[in-house]
């Protein structure tokens, strides 16, 4: 299990600038949160500059090697919540054998609603990033995603697609639903990349 860099609670430096901490958990997102009658007809498209596209059921990835991760995650809008453990399967597991091009720099992710999020492959393929389907012991709840989500703990929460349905690899960097908005094209919270006009 990886819990990051051990840092206690009161270490200022687990908390990146102006940053809180929350013991709550918030939710937020745009759009609407979806409501899956029969899970068996969800999956997961996994496509773009690939060999082997594929499509990933429930129950494929499920049967999946499973991972523990522990971290901190920050939303741009202020608050950070400490101590997450997550379970899921790991991004490098999850296309090791579909055959990435040389040139599939970047992700989109795509969630329900059209809802997108772009991150560089490098941050994707870390070693702490994850699609989650428990959070803290449980099964996600509709609001924080279920039934898998993006998590990638290093850049603020924005990037973490809730309700994930689609992973695209691109050569170019092409902006999500926030990052046309202003969001960060990266968004690493040490380094307070939240907009592009800051
Ligand atoms: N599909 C989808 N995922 C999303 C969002 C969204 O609007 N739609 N919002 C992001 C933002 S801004 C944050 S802070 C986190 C919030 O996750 P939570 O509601 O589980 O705390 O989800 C991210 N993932
Ligand atoms: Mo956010």
């Amino acid at each position: 299990m990886y819990f990051g860099k051990v840092k206690s609670k009161g270490d200022p430096n687990r908390v990146p600038p102006n940053q809180h901490v929350t013991t709550k958990f918030p939710v937020l997102h745009a759009g609407n949160v979806p409501n899956y009658e029969d899970i068996s007809k969800w999956d997961l498209q996994v496509f773009g500059l690939l060999n082997h596209p594929k499509r990933f059921t429930y129950k494929d990835l499920m049967e999946m090697k499973q991972i523990d991760q522990g971290n901190d995650i920050h939303c741009v809008t202020g608050w950070s919540k400490l101590d997450n453990v997550w379970r899921g399967i790991s991004t490098r597991e999850l296309v090791k054998d579909l055959g990435l091009h040389e040139n599939a720099n970047y992700c989109i992710l795509h969630a329900e609603e059209g809802w997108t999020t772009n991150l560089p492959l490098d941050d994707f393929l870390k070693e702490t990033s994850l699609l989650a389907h428990s959070h803290n012991g449980e099964p996600l709840t509709p609001e924080h995603g279920f039934p898998f989500r993006a998590v990638f703990p290093h850049l603020y929460f924005w990037k973490s697609a809730k309700w994930i349905r689609a992973i695209q690899f691109t050569e170019h960097n092409h902006p999500g639903f926030w990052e046309r908005n202003g969001y960060h094209m990266n968004g690493d919270p040490w380094k307070e990349e939240r907009f592009t006009w800051d």
